[in-house]
C-alpha cells in the first residue's frame, strides 16, 4: 500500500500527493503533528508527530524552534532505575533511510518550554523542525486536549 503510494507520488507532482492529514517535504513525511494542551500550572508542552524517511538518505531532525514559545526541545523518555525520565538529545534525532521515527507520548517527543500562553484545545501551534538535509520545514501541531491527566505522559518538568 505504502509502495503504491510512493510510486504514484513518484509518477505525479508531488504537491498533488499531499495527504489530508500529512505533509510531504522532499523525501519526508509528516504525519499526524499534535500537540497537549498545557496543564493547569505547567510550563512545557509535548509535540508528537510521526516523520517517515522515504528516501535512500539518512536525515536528522536537529532543532525545532517556534514563536509559540521560548524554546522547544527534542526529547526522549529513558527507563532510568524504574523511573521514566526524559531528557533532551544534544545531537537531535536520527531519521535513517527508509524509517520511520514516532513522537508520541512516553518516547521521542518535542517539549514546548514556556509556551507565550497555554495551548488549548482547538489552537494550532506553528513550529519550523530543522533537518539536516531537507532543511526547515514549518509544521502544524493541533492542540488536543483540555488538559493532561496529572502524572500521564511523564510531562511534569520541575
Ligand atoms: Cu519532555
Amino acid at each position: 500500500m505504502l509502495r503504491t503510494f510512493v510510486l504514484f507520488c513518484l509518477a505525479s507532482l508531488a504537491i498533488a500527493c499531499t495527504p489530508l492529514a500529512g505533509q510531504a517535504v522532499g523525501e519526508l513525511r509528516l504525519d499526524d503533528p499534535w500537540a497537549r494542551a498545557t496543564p493547569p500550572g505547567s510550563s512545557v508542552s509535548g509535540g508528537f508527530l510521526t516523520v517517515r524517511n522515504l528516501g535512500g538518505q539518512d536525515d536528522r531532525l536537529l532543532s525545532v524552534r517556534s514563536s509559540a514559545a521560548r524554546e522547544v526541545q527534542i526529547h526522549e523518555v529513558r527507563d532510568d532505575g524504574g523511573m521514566m525520565r526524559m531528557r533532551p538529545l544534544p545531537d537531535g534525532l536520527a531519521v535513517p533511510a527508509g524509517a520511520s521515527v514516532a513522537l508520541q507520548p512516553g518516547g521521542y517527543h518535542l517539549m514546548f518550554i514556556d509556551p507565550k500562553r497555554p495551548f488549548a484545545g482547538g489552537d494550532v501551534v506553528v513550529a519550523t523542525l530543522v533537518f539536516e538535509k531537507a532543511g526547515d520545514v514549518e509544521v502544524s501541531f493541533q492542540v488536543r486536549g483540555e488538559a493532561a491527566r496529572p502524572g500521564s505522559g511523564g510531562h511534569a518538568h520541575h
